[in-house]
């Protein structure tokens, strides 16, 4: 199932306004998440357009002149601005990403001034859950939040519909019924409730998620999880190497974030990236995070990967467990990498602290996804996770059969291979489970 299509290129600009009581760092730190974010839904951000206000613009959240500003550059107009440098070679802006949650009106009124579509944070958040969203829990608690989020927003767009819609929801349309607005209203609230007998019914069904669980166990899975930014899908292109994609019926719900490791290992390894944890989480997004976070639970092993040249890393590293915990996933083992440590000063300044964090943090991993070698170890401490379960046997294969020697050299490591008057005997190392049907297949050829 290979859905990687060649996405046409998206560009946004940003825009935020800086409240006094955000510190230059907090402001700094929700402005970068936002890019990652951004990118990670396929934008190029060629601008980020900030204002210090004392409040938010109540009308379009940014005062009237930076609108105009954003507006010139979105149109390509060379402005009265002249200070804003002219959007670079005219790019087609798809989007103007706020970084805020913005109200139903403020978005209508910025985008009808600047002619652009408007995506608030708490959108581009629910947008990247949607994406993300893979067990049917998880899509449905995705889907209760975007309603909850779209049902103001529809009555907004009802409102602009112009006099019909008005009219028709005016005080004295009770004779006609109920309104557009209404009417919708009713739908959404019909289908949260809908839905979340449907999340009730599958909490039922957790006992078939462990099963699930159990017959993928022959499957050596390992997921990354972590804060966005941390590295999580550096890592992931580093650990794989390969473009290609892993057509595994158990994973194809998974498409393109499930790879196996490059060069290829025994037993093989595949390896998922999941959806990464946010600073500024709206509150409202919680339940539906946490759900989309569940396929951490399908995997035999999770990385944790942490930037370590983050100054908030420890705080980050406490919610992920937690969060980790509440989802039920802390029965999985879990080897944390603090990862970015190119990033963490000069030379001494970055041995003292791989120091620190290997005392505070026994067993951790502490490297940098651009540095091969230590993606190298890291591939190794992976394989050697999966490694502890293998078992050791001795294959017999006739000489009839030898057909079947490309198995036995896919499946296993072997170590020793010597032939007699029958056949070959094959000293190998692998899964037991592959062992056993290695073996019941041999035995058929007999
Ligand atoms: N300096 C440094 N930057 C890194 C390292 N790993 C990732 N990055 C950068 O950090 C940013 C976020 O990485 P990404 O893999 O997208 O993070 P994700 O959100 O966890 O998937 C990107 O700009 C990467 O190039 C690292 O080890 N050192
Ligand atoms: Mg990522």
């Amino acid at each position: 199932m290979q859905r990687e299509v060649e996405e046409k290129p998206r560009y946004a600009v940003i825009a935020a306004v800086h409240l006094p009581s955000v510190s230059d760092i907090e402001f700094e730190a929700s402005l970068s998440e936002l890019r990652e974010l951004a990118k990670t839904l396929g934008y190029t951000v060629l601008k980020t357009f900030i204002q210090n206000r004392s409040s938010f613009d109540t009308t379009g959240y940014l005062g009237v002149g930076k609108r105009q500003e954003v507006g010139c550059f979105v149109n390509n107009e060379p402005g009265e601005f002249e200070e804003v440098p002219s959007n670079p070679n005219g790019y087609e802006i798809d989007a103007i990403l706020v970084d805020h949650e913005i109200s139903p009106s403020q978005a209508r009124n910025l985008e009808v001034e600047t002619g652009c579509e408007v995506l608030d944070r708490t959108m581009v958040i629910l947008e990247i859950f949607h994406r993300n969203a893979r067990s049917r829990a998880a899509k449905a608690q995705v889907e209760i939040a975007r309603l909850g989020y779209m049902a103001p927003r529809l009555r907004e767009a009802a409102k602009l519909a112009g006099p019909q819609g008005r009219q028709r929801s005016g005080v004295g349309g009770r004779g006609a019924g109920e309104s557009h607005t209404e009417l919708d209203k009713r739908k959404i609230r019909d289908r949260i409730a809908e839905l979340q007998l449907e999340i009730v019914a599958m909490d039922a069904e957790r006992q078939t998620q462990r099963a699930r669980r159990q017959e993928r166990q022959g499957l050596a899975a390992v997921a990354l999880v972590g804060y966005t930014n941390a590295g999580k899908s550096t890592l992931m292109r580093a650990l794989t190497g390969s473009e290609v994609l892993v057509a595994n019926k158990l994973f194809a719900t998974l498409d393109t974030t499930v790879r196996a490791l490059h060069p290829e290992s025994v037993p093989r390894v595949l390896v998922s990236d999941t959806v990464g944890f946010i600073k500024n989480l709206p509150h409202g997004l919680v339940a539906s995070f946490k759900s989309t976070l569940d396929e951490a639970l399908d995997a035999s092993l999770l990385l944790h990967v942490i930037d370590a040249s983050d100054p908030g890393f420890e705080r980050q590293l406490e919610v992920t467990d937690k969060v980790l915990k509440e989802i039920g996933a802390d029965v999985v083992p879990r080897i944390r990498v603090f990862n970015k440590i190119d990033h963490v000063g000069d030379e001494t300044a970055q041995a003292e602290c791989a120091a620190d964090l290997r005392t505070r943090y026994p067993d951790c991993v502490v490297m940098s996804a651009r540095r091969p070698d230590e993606v190298a170890q890291l591939r190794q401490t992976i394989i050697a996770f999966f490694q502890q379960d293998l078992v050791e046997e001795e294959l017999f294969l006739p000489w009839s059969a030898q057909q079947l020697r490309g198995e036995i050299y896919a499946n296993c490591q072997v170590l020793d291979e010597r032939g007699d008057g029958d056949g070959a005997f094959f000293k190998v190392r692998g899964e037991a489970e592959t062992l056993a049907r290695l073996r019941d297949q041999f035995a058929q050829v007999r």
